[in-house]
């Protein structure tokens, strides 16, 4: 089997990102960023869609985290579309998942279509108050900049939100890992073609 994997460097003058990712991995993680509540996001994201993910990272939090969240979500995007590789060769490529916590919902549906598209509705209630300098605006903003550099349609439900927006961000970033998990999964009936009916993904 082909090896689904990537490496990526970005620095820039707000942040240096280094990122190691196995698609086909187990859910290993060595995460360290300046945002401690995104390393356990990205822990748990990773854990349940078994992908391997080495990330070090370091930003220019003393101004906010603004920057370094944003980063983040471009380098990992673009990791996961390097270690698709360009045609996108075999995979499901459409995922959907629900992870409940407590009478919380998170919904994840995704197309890796190449083209980047991101949606998040909040169903009856509020996402919950900021929490430890994270908030849900940062959340859409990650999502945001991972969908463009991923190249793909990415929509989030969130349903009966609690008042907590750590459990609320944990039902939505365990929906994204198995969704993902499931649309990058080489599907044997789709052996050596690209999963479009116009034969490119781009
Ligand atoms: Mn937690």
């Amino acid at each position: 089997m082909i090896q689904r994997k990537a490496e990526l460097e970005r620095r820039s003058k707000e942040t240096q990102i280094k990122v190691s990712l196995n698609v086909d991995g187990s859910g290993k993680t060595k995460i360290k960023t300046p945002i401690g509540f995104l390393d356990h996001m990205l822990e748990l994201f990773a854990f349940h869609g078994y992908f391997d993910l080495d990330l070090l990272v370091v930003g220019d939090t003393r101004i906010d985290i603004h920057h370094t969240n944003e980063d983040i979500g471009i380098v990992l995007g673009r990791a996961f579309k390097k270690a698709l590789g360009e045609g996108k060769t075999g995979i499901k490529r459409f995922g959907s998942a629900f992870a409940p916590m407590e009478a919380t919902v998170g919904c994840c549906v995704i197309d890796i279509s190449g083209r980047g598209y991101f949606k998040v509705n909040v169903k009856t209630g509020h996402p919950g108050a900021d929490q430890d300098g994270y908030k849900f605006s940062y959340f859409e903003h990650f999502m945001e900049s991972f969908a463009h550099n991923l190249g793909a349609t990415l929509i989030f439900e969130l349903r009966d939100p609690s008042n907590d927006l750590h459990t609320n961000l944990e039902t939505l970033f365990k929906s994204l890992g198995l969704a993902l998990d499931q649309a990058t999964t080489i599907d044997p009936r789709r052996a050596g073609q690209v999963p479009s009916t116009k034969g490119i993904i781009d």
